[in-house]
């Protein structure tokens, strides 16, 4: 079997978007070809992310055709450790990959997400603005317990669930990412284990730190599922904070937020808000690194991925 792939990064963050190979995935909505995917191939996202081909950073894209007539691609979203609901910094190297190809140029085209449709623009000098499925707070001032100390943050939506926190003992420093990545792995199991939880029942999947920046209007640590940390500024993390600042009547629609990673990478954001609902727009820039064919050798023992 051999499945054929193009690799990007945005602000740093890795994304391998599937381009051939993959089985044709069934399902009447997006959701059905997600869980289609969650239950034929699951040992194609270990063997497409894991190693030896990959690491436990990519996230995975697998473009499929849309149930949506209004929409141009079907968009799924996998990583080391299962489906991601969206991923801004994905749908930026989606964008960049589909012009990579020639399959789109400056302009406009729209994804269908398991989460909603998603409407992109690439623009001449590169760069990309995705504008979001609509984000909210859902709870404020929510505060979870862990060794002794209270972390006291918002639970809110940008397509994937957040608990948004400041960081309270260390400094948000790319030198720290070990330490921040154990407080945050913990700090996710503190409130979901507890039943500290989104909407409907749905687990806090990242954590986001934030904190003052030299660069921008602040600075953010994210954890994703998998326990591993966003290079870049993550979308929908990026997408949950203005949604909440938003409701607070700190970022006003149409004014410009620019929130800096852990590795000072940097996204543009701003909202708009429609039928009282807030949309955001993330604007950020990707960059083809590989076009690769991956092998699956029958005798391979790793060839759906090594479990480490
Ligand atoms: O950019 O939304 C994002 C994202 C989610 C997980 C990793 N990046």
């Amino acid at each position: 079997m051999r499945i054929k792939v193009i690799d990007s990064h945005t602000g740093g963050e890795p994304t391998r978007v599937v381009i051939e190979g993959f089985p044709e995935l069934f399902g009447a909505t997006l959701v059905e070809k997600r869980d289609d995917f969650k239950s034929k191939c699951d040992h194609l996202r270990t063997g497409i992310l894991s190693e030896p081909r990959g690491s436990e950073i990519l996230v995975g894209a697998l473009l499929t055709e849309p149930c949506d007539p209004s929409c141009d691609f079907g968009l799924i979203f996998f990583n080391n450790v299962g489906m991601l609901g969206m991923c801004g910094h994905g749908t930026i190297g989606v964008v960049e990959t589909l012009n990579h190809l020639g399959k789109i140029g400056v302009g406009k085209v729209n994804f269908e997400a398991p989460v909603g449709k998603v409407s992109a623009e690439l623009y001449e000098d590169g760069r990309v603005a995705i504008q979001n499925v609509a984000s909210y707070r859902y709870r404020k001032d929510v505060t979870a317990t862990l060794q002794g100390m209270d972390y006291i943050g918002d639970i809110a939506y940008g397509g994937n669930w957040f608990f948004l926190v400041k960081s309270p003992l260390i400094p948000l420093d790319l030198v720290n990412h070990r330490a921040l990545s154990e407080t945050t792995v913990e700090l996710m199991n503190a409130l979901n284990e507890p039943g500290i939880i989104g909407e409907n029942g749905a687990r806090i999947d990242h954590i986001e730190l934030f904190d003052k920046s030299k660069i921008a209007d602040s600075k953010n640590f994210v954890m994703c599922p998998g326990g591993q940390y966003d290079r870049s500024p993550c979308g929908t993390g990026t997408s949950a904070k203005m949604a909440c600042l938003c409701e607070d009547g700190k970022l006003m629609e149409g004014e410009i937020w620019r929130q800096e990673s852990i590795t000072g990478s940097v996204f543009e954001g701003y909202v708009t808000v429609v039928d009282g609902k807030i949309l955001p727009t993330i604007i950020g820039r990707a960059h083809v690194v590989a076009e690769s064919e991956l092998i699956f050798l029958d005798d391979d023992p790793l060839r759906w991925g090594a479990k480490i």
